[in-house]
């Protein structure tokens, strides 16, 4: 009984260990895949749907491979700095969608430590400083309204840091 106990523990721990390190890995090649991202990401769309699983929100669990939603796929790649969301130049840019989109925050600070929050819709990204590569977060907009996304580190909301997503 003893042992037989012992080599079942063994075993939880051995595929514990697999799976860090294959996270690992994959969390290693996904940063260096997506250092010239800001270039090639429109048209792209497959790979950095991979990186899903471990931000997405908990209502959306479903990766992209069907098209369970029937809007489009909407992609968008912000930075952060001090204390402003940066999306094609524009300083908190408003975001828009459609309702039923399924969206994609590519998220990268190039100042400051920062994230990507959307409360509404339960979406937010990892806090990430400018050595940290890009971070994903995906949801779809199953709402109209005009929402507010910020900062969630420290005081960068109060800050400025925020703008609006709008779904139509
Ligand atoms: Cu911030």
């Amino acid at each position: 009984m003893m042992v037989a106990h012992k080599k079942g523990q063994i075993a939880i721990i051995v595929v514990v260990l697999i799976i860090l390190i294959a996270v690992g890995a994959f969390f290693f090649f996904f940063r260096d895949d997506s250092s010239s991202t800001s270039n090639n990401i429109v048209g792209s769309g497959s790979s950095p749907s991979r990186d899903n699983s471990q931000y997405n929100s908990p209502s959306n669990p479903t990766p992209s491979s069907g098209s369970p939603s029937t809007g489009d796929v909407k992609i968008f790649v912000l930075t952060g700095k001090n204390f402003r969301f940066v999306m094609n130049g524009v300083e908190n840019p408003d975001i828009k969608v459609k309702q039923g989109d399924k969206v994609k925050i590519e998220f990268s600070s190039t100042q400051g430590f920062h994230d990507w929050t959307l409360d509404e819709f339960n979406a937010a990204t990892k806090q990430v400083m400018d050595t940290d590569g890009s971070t994903i977060v995906e949801f779809v907009a199953d709402k109209k309204g005009t929402f507010e996304y910020y900062c969630g580190v420290g005081s960068h909301r109060a800050n400025g840091m925020k703008g609006n997503f709008i779904v139509e």
